[in-house]
């Protein structure tokens, strides 16, 4: 390995800003100040944790007035807003993020060390903002920072749930959930606003009013109060907002129980009205149709249009007393993105608003709405698309039944006109299902909005071709791509500063805000000590994974082994029993052959199963069982290792995407919108295996077929083996080592404690119409994983691909995808222009 040279060389060409010694000797007042006043403790009694919130809110301090004049320059300015809709955010940890933005990490990270503190333990202190399940909630948070960066006046709105994603704990190989209280201490991040508490209704009736207007009654009504968290944009004096909405017992719900002295019942019965936030649901790709799912969905819906009508009122434009308000222009000031279909409601309730409040009529108040809102989809498969039973629909949201059953005429009457004698298409359009009794979101959401968009060009065009064909035909200028993104500071920047040293003492740091410029580096490929340096930290950063999982979990793994890598949801179209099963053979082979000289790997699994989803947890069960008999298996030695990491997420994975040698993204083709953990993974200098699938197309075609080790069925054989029936028998007797790996499995070799206990896996994969096909491509994975370790024998040349790989990656920055959303869909325009920093009086 290489040498550590010049370390301490480049560790001076720093690019987190040179401290001053007035700001190190600021941040300990400060820090002292907030101990003392805020924590209310001192040092002989203080714990890590008072330190960690002293550090927090001293850092807050520093972006408070920045987010303030960000507030106060977005209003003198007025340009068009936009609102992002997420039942998800996977924000991860806010600390590291808010310092490295703002530019005083080297400042803080000074002053705790004179104050004999470490930075980085007290970093681990902080719970993580664990409010998502997947891609889906941290795209949205790689958004967020983008909106910032690009100095667009961006709100995401989300709710406050008390319990994110669940803990998961693996207990003798199985999946244990336990509830992760993350506010169990104050979150110092989170600006709670009581005094903007907005009403939400539910249930009651529609009457007709004396005037001929329909009026929602004796509805029970529960407060939504305002949770603010700041999102700095990185270096340019930007603060924006994400609030989140809590649930909160009206006082007045009960009166009526209070007044007839049935105190606790009242009391009992606020709290309930709070269960509305109290969790997330912890489905990835699934709806599980609960009522109290539809809840949080209108909860969050009803209390953010309502803010962003308000705040559209407030706005300069607006602000004239006594003037009727003028909605005509509110599309040109506002702009909404719904994240899948959870926020779909929002197409209902800006009606409601605009008919019932405002009192606009029906057609101006859908063509304002179409206007404002736009619609990103994130999957294709069937059980992940909402449709809720109409009579839960009606009974819990009378008023918004009568909104889509007008706007399902309205759009049926378009759909006879073009196609006057197809009452099949008329049939398979309607958003109102009579038949199915369901109400049909992805539908609405298409119908209500002036732009579709897919998450990569593949899925993009499956849209259309397939659950949204007639909806395309209908309105083929709506359907867009929009290839998904992710934040470079947090997956480069911050997760591994090192490589973020060394890319800029090569080509300077523009590449953080402008990550295409990472292509410069494609001229040092051939460059024997940048080779050298690059191998080195990836090196150290395997290092330093290693001792934390030795550290946290007891798991032990060898640096000097290839990190070969599958991070993500537990889900069969993902097929992590896919990769189970060349584990297994890779097992076999070493058994039969013992003195062959292999790469020593260590195969690296980790992701969380949702709890209802017995396959999903069986597969985690398997695989931590092949873990242990590999491990326990003297002949194996050094050269497999196989962990499945416990407690996968955001915090997680910046520990292990700098680590990873190879990236495993093996979905069948088609069925992975996009993926985005294949993106981190490349940007950190990952090597990809993987189908022809999502966003690993582009990543294909980025860095060149020879720098990715790409195999299986494409979309197009997928379809067609379907149509000629795909027969898993027949791989199975027809390629010797699969069927020794089935067979072990079969036979409990894995599991001699329970010889039976995987026999529904065995089954499943044996079965003619087994979704995911995996022993299609199995033959074509091993293939594809010898061609990896014939390169990785070869240091040199795969380091090579792994700076080609970097050097390629510029595109899947989430910058150069809100780019795209702002000019195509939203019409606003990205600034790089600074703020002016908070000393130089008010814009
Ligand atoms: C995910 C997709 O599965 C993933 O490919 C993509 O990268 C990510 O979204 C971000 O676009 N989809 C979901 O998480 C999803 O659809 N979840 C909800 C339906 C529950």
């Amino acid at each position: 390995h290489a040498p550590a040279l010049k370390e301490n060389n480049y560790k001076q060409i720093s690019i987190r800003g040179i401290p001053l010694l007035e700001n190190v000797e600021e941040v300990k007042k400060v820090f002292n100040r907030h101990l003392h006043f805020t924590i209310v403790k001192d040092r002989d009694v203080a714990t890590d944790h008072d330190y960690y919130e002293s550090i927090a809110y001293t850092v807050r301090d520093h972006l408070v007035s920045r987010w303030i004049r960000t507030n106060q320059y977005h209003f003198e300015t007025d340009q068009k807003r936009v609102y992002y809709l997420s039942l998800e955010y996977h924000m991860g940890r806010a600390l590291s993020n808010c310092m490295i933005n703002l530019g005083i990490e080297n400042s803080v990270d000074e002053a705790l060390y004179e104050m004999g503190l470490n930075i980085e333990e007290l970093e681990e202190l902080e719970s993580e903002a664990a409010l998502g399940n997947g891609g889906l909630g941290r795209l949205a948070a790689c958004y967020l920072d983008s909106m910032a960066t690009l100095g667009l006046s961006a709100y995401g709105y989300g709710l406050r749930y008390d319990y994110g994603i669940f803990a998961q704990k693996i207990e003798d190989g199985y999946q244990k959930e336990y509830p992760e209280n993350w506010l169990r201490y104050a979150c110092p991040w989170e600006i709670s606003r009581p005094e903007f508490l907005v009403p939400v209704q539910y249930y009651g009736k529609v009457i007709d009013d004396k005037d001929g207007k329909k009026k929602w009654v004796e509805y029970i009504t529960v407060h939504a109060m305002p949770y603010d968290s700041p999102i700095p944009g990185y270096n340019n004096n930007v603060v924006n907002t994400l609030r989140l909405w809590s649930a909160k017992a009206s006082e007045k719900f009960n009166f009526a129980l209070f007044n007839s002295g049935d105190y606790i019942r009242a009391v009992a019965e606020q709290s309930s009205s709070e269960d509305i936030t109290r969790v997330l649901y912890p489905n990835d790709d699934f709806d599980e149709g609960k009522i109290l799912r539809l809840k949080q969905e209108y909860f969050l819906v009803s209390a953010s249009v309502q803010d962003i009508i308000a705040r559209y009122k407030r706005s300069k434009i607006n602000l004239k007393a006594d003037q009727q308000v003028d909605f005509t222009n509110f599309p040109d000031k506002a702009a909404i993105q719904l994240n899948d279909t959870h926020p779909a409601l929002s197409v209902v309730e800006l009606m409601r608003l605009l008919i019932d409040v405002e009192n606009l009529g029906w057609d101006q108040a859908f063509d304002i709405t179409k206007r404002t809102i736009a619609f990103t989809n994130h999957t294709l498969l069937p059980e992940a698309l909402e449709k809720w039973p109409i009579d839960m629909f009606q009974k819990l949201l009378p008023r918004h039944f009568q909104l889509i059953t007008d706007i399902n005429a309205h759009h049926l009457d378009i759909v006879q006109k073009k196609w006057p004698e197809d009452k099949e298409r008329m049939k398979r359009m309607t958003i109102i299902d009579d038949e199915a009794k369901k109400v049909n979101m992805g539908y609405l959401s298409v119908v209500g909005s002036h732009a579709v968009n897919g998450v990569a060009q593949m899925h993009s065009d499956l849209l259309k071709s397939t659950i949204m064909k007639d909806f395309y035909e209908l309105n083929p200028e709506k359907f867009q791509n929009k290839t998904n993104g992710i934040t470079p500071r947090r997956w480069l920047l911050i997760c591994n500063p090192d490589l973020a040293d060394l890319i800029t003492t090569k080509i300077g740091e523009g590449w953080i805000t402008d990550l295409a410029q990472l292509k410069q580096l494609r001229d040092y490929v051939d460059d024997e000590q940048f080779i050298r340096d690059i191998q080195r930290v990836k090196f150290e950063n395997k290092e330093r994974l290693s001792k934390f999982l030795k550290k946290n979990f007891n798991v032990n793994i060898n640096p000097n082994s290839m990190f070969d890598v599958q991070v993500k949801r537990l889900h069969e179209y993902k097929r992590q029993l896919l990769n189970c099963l060349r584990v297994i053979t890779v097992y076999n082979r070493i058994k039969a052959n013992p003195d062959k000289d292999v790469i020593q790997r260590t195969i690296i699994f980790g992701g969380k199963a949702a709890p209802g989803y017995k396959t999903a947890k069986l597969i985690i069960k398997l695989i931590c069982n092949v873990a242990r008999t590999v491990s326990e298996d003297p002949v194996i030695g050094d050269r497999l290792r196989v962990v499945f990491l416990e407690n996968y997420g955001v915090s997680l994975a910046e520990k292990i995407i700098p680590a990873v040698d190879l990236s495993e993204q093996i979905s069948l083709a088609g069925l992975e919108a996009s993926g985005t953990s294949n993106m981190k993974m490349m940007l950190n200098g990952g090597l990809t295996i993987g189908t022809m699938d999502g966003a690993n197309v582009e990543i294909c075609e980025e860095v060149g077929k020879d720098n990715i080790f790409t195999f299986g069925l494409t979309y197009k054989e997928v379809d067609e083996l379907r149509e000629k029936g795909y027969n898993a028998k027949d791989y199975y007797e027809h390629n010797a080592e699969l069927k020794q790996a089935i067979e072990q499995i079969r036979d409990g070799v894995f599991s001699p404690e329970d010889p039976n206990l995987f026999s529904d896996i065995v089954k499943s994969l044996l079965e003619s119409d087994e979704k995911f096909m995996l022993l299609a491509d199995y033959e074509e994975y091993m293939k594809a994983h010898e061609r990896v370790e014939q390169l990785y024998k070869d240091g040199t040349e795969w380091t090579k691909k792994c700076i080609l790989n970097i050097a390629a990656a510029g595109k899947f920055s989430s910058d150069r995808a809100i780019r795209e959303y702002a000019k195509d869909i939203w019409n606003v325009t990205p600034t790089d222009k600074k703020l002016p920093s908070p000393d130089a009086g008010r814009p």
